[in-house]
């Protein structure tokens, strides 16, 4: 039996990991860092959260993330935790540059003193292609970071990649495009529109209030991309992996799968933020745009090739981003009923 430790376990990609690793016969242990009131719903929602041995563990204290590596017999360590919300980085900054950068390399080193054997995965993300240099981005376009989340971001991919390099650890780098699911956090945009909608669709008043309709990210379903994370950690030899579907597609687009599979037909009307929509079928309105949600700096658009992720690691994302938002809409219309 194979052990693996997660941190970011509590997350929306540490659920479904942690679901995948024991439905594989993995011992799975995870990293939680101290709140005033626990919450492992998503571990609860998959009817794991009994299976998994739980550790303190935050981002910010070395020297618990090198007891935690002590402690733990631990053949691979996937490494999800981090300050995750894009907008929120530029209110914390270096908090952000402190949990998604600095702690990879401490996490390395640790490793690397205590159990240079043990196989590494770290969360890396399509932010860093931020202002693409590439249509679509793959493994070798340039980075271009246009948050303080993706240059963090870009600090741990090449510390991952230098300490493979340098120590000829199995340290692997996934750059996942976006990936959503019923069990997304409520601020990422498409969870915020799947749950508005869902209560309008319930009977509810209140339009969702968005920002930027016109970016364009390349969605696919969480449950997929655990399945790439775990191939990376199966190669004899670690690499980088970008994980993808290959479709891009506009926030506007989304808010139209997502109200269709709640039987809406919205209609968009004027520009910016004058922009709203409405349901041709109750004549509510079910879309507004403020200027608050507008970023300070945007990524307009995001597109990846993960033709060597289908090559090398056999792996192809399963659910279109139609039934991706099809999924969560009615996931969260069930479940507000
Ligand atoms: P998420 O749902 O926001 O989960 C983040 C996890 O990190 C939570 O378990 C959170 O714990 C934990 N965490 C945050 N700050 C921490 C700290 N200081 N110490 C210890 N744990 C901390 O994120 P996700 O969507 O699952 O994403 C997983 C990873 O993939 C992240 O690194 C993210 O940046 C990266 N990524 C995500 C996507 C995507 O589209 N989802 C794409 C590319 C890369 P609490 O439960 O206590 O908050
Ligand atoms: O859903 P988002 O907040 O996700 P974002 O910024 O793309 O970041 C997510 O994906 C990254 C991978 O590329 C991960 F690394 C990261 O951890 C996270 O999981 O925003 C998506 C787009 C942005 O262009 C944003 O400006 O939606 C636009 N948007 C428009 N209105 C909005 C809103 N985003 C949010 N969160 N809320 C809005 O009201």
């Amino acid at each position: 039996m194979k052990t693996a430790f997660i941190t970011g376990i509590t997350g929306q990609d540490g659920a479904y990991l942690a679901k995948l690793l024991l439905d594989k016969g993995y011992e799975v242990h995870g990293g939680v860092r101290r709140i005033s009131q626990p919450d492992r719903v998503r571990l609860e929602q998959l009817g794991i959260a009994q299976r998994i041995h739980f550790h303190d563990f935050d981002l910010t204290e070395p020297n618990g993330i090198f007891r935690v590596i002590r402690q733990v017999e631990m053949d691979e360590f996937y490494n999800l935790a981090a300050q995750s919300f894009v907008g929120t980085s530029w209110e914390l900054p270096v908090y952000t540059a402190q949990a998604d950068g600095l702690a990879v390399v401490q996490i390395l080193d640790a490793l690397r003193t205590l159990r240079p054997e043990t196989r590494f995965y770290q969360a890396s993300t399509s932010e860093m292609f931020g202002l693409v240099q590439e249509v679509p981005q793959r493994e070798t376009t340039r980075l271009y970071p246009r948050s303080p989340y993706g240059v963090a971001k870009v600090y741990g991919h090449y510390i991952t990649m230098n300490y493979r390099e340098s120590f000829n650890m199995h340290a692997s780098s996934g750059i996942l495009f976006n990936h959503e699911s019923p069990l997304r956090g409520k601020e990422f945009v498409t969870r915020k529109i799947t749950l508005a909608l869902a209560a309008l669709a319930h009977g509810g008043s209140e339009p969702v209030v968005l920002g930027n309709l016109d970016a364009r990210r390349d969605w696919g379903f969480a449950g997929d991309y655990v399945e790439g994370m775990w191939r990376m950690l199966q190669q004899d030899v670690a690499d980088d992996y970008v994980l993808a579907t290959g479709v891009t597609t506009t926030i506007r687009d989304f808010v139209r799968y997502a109200a269709e599979a709640l039987d809406m037909d919205p209609v968009f009307d004027g520009e910016g933020t004058s922009e709203t929509a409405t349901d041709r079928k109750s004549g509510k309105k079910i879309l507004e745009v403020s200027e608050k949600f507008f970023r300070p700096a945007e990524v307009d658009l995001l597109i990846g090739d993960p033709a060597k992720a289908r090559e090398k690691l056999g792996w192809e994302p399963k659910v279109s981003v139609g039934a991706l938002a099809q999924m969560m809409a009615r996931a969260d219309y069930d479940g507000l009923k």
